[in-house]
């Protein structure tokens, strides 16, 4: 059988180097049509299958703002490979969390791959697997790219996903206001044009560029807001939450340090600019 997985990841968690592992010296690097984003792919024979994989340009977020947000994006969405390796720094997850639940929404044939876990025993940081596993849906493996720890079990989970194990949906809930304006925008999106209905609601009420032009003709929520404040939010309520849950150990200052990390992305990130415009009309 042979099986494609793309590795999807923050910039700089170990992608390539997890890639390298992957298949070796069988790569080759080419640009995506188009733009001058490297393309690089490589297989390895694994038990019989061949797997075929993929390395993404590493991004934050699913939404196409930037060139290689879009390339990673449109590629998971227009062509999903079998297997989507979403590729974690266990030392900083938050980021890889959210856009982990970002694939969720699009995918879930998904392996959750805590990479650096070397770093994580040198700290004393203890990380849940099960937790893990319950919370998103999907298998975990820890893996070090630097010792190979985890790779082959890798490989075999892979072949599992690939043949429809471990397939359960987990779904984000997004608190009963933006649920409801989810389900008014599923309802008015035509069968033709889109057949991941939730996913393409979610974009629409982002305002993503490519989501809101296919639908704002077909789909009339009599609310022009842009929610992406309230659901970035809920996505990191979701992170906070299952890192709490996950993460333990003696070095309990790194689990406060991650907390206090989430607030300042919460406040500064998402509540940056509103607090600043409120702060501009209490001067002038
Ligand atoms: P990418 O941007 O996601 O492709 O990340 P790279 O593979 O280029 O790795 C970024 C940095 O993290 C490099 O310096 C790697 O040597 C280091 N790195 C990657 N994986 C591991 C790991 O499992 N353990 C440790 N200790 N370092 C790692
Ligand atoms: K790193
Ligand atoms: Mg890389």
């Amino acid at each position: 059988m042979v099986i494609s997985a793309a590795l999807v990841g923050n910039p700089n968690v170990g992608k390539t180097s997890i890639f390298n592992r992957l298949v070796g010296a069988r790569q080759y690097v080419a640009n995506w049509p188009g733009v001058t984003v490297t393309k690089i792919e490589g297989a390895t024979e694994w038990k019989g299958n061949t797997l075929h994989f993929i390395d993404l340009p590493g991004t934050y977020s699913l939404t196409s703002k930037t060139i290689d947000e879009k390339v990673t994006r449109d590629y998971l969405f227009f062509t999903p490979p079998n297997v989507s390796l979403l590729i974690a720094d266990s030392l900083n997850p938050e980021q890889s969390f959210y856009l982990l639940i970002e694939l969720l929404e699009i995918t879930n044939s998904v392996i959750l791959v805590m990479n650096s876990i070397d770093e994580i025993r040198n700290r004393g940081v203890k990380i849940d697997k099960f937790e893990l596993e319950k919370h998103f849906g999907v298998p975990v493996v820890f893996t070090s790219a630097k010792t190979g720890e985890g790779i082959d079990e890798l490989k075999d989970k892979i072949i599992e996903v690939a043949n429809g194990k471990h397939s359960k949906k987990v779904l984000f809930d997004y608190g009963s206001r933006i649920e409801n304006y989810i389900n008014k925008v599923i309802k008015q999106i035509p069968d033709n044009v889109f057949t991941n209905k939730r996913y393409a609601a979610l974009k629409f009420l982002e305002k993503d560029e490519f989501f809101y032009e296919k639908l704002k003709s077909h789909v009339n929520i009599e609310c022009d807001e842009d929610f992406s404040s309230e659901i970035s939010k809920t996505r990191y309520e979701h992170v906070v939450y299952i890192i709490k849950e996950a993460y333990s150990g003696n070095n309990l200052s790194y689990v406060k340090n991650i907390n206090d990390r989430i607030d300042h992305i919460l406040t500064h990130k998402i509540f940056g600019i509103p607090i600043l415009i409120f702060v501009f009309y209490l001067v002038f």
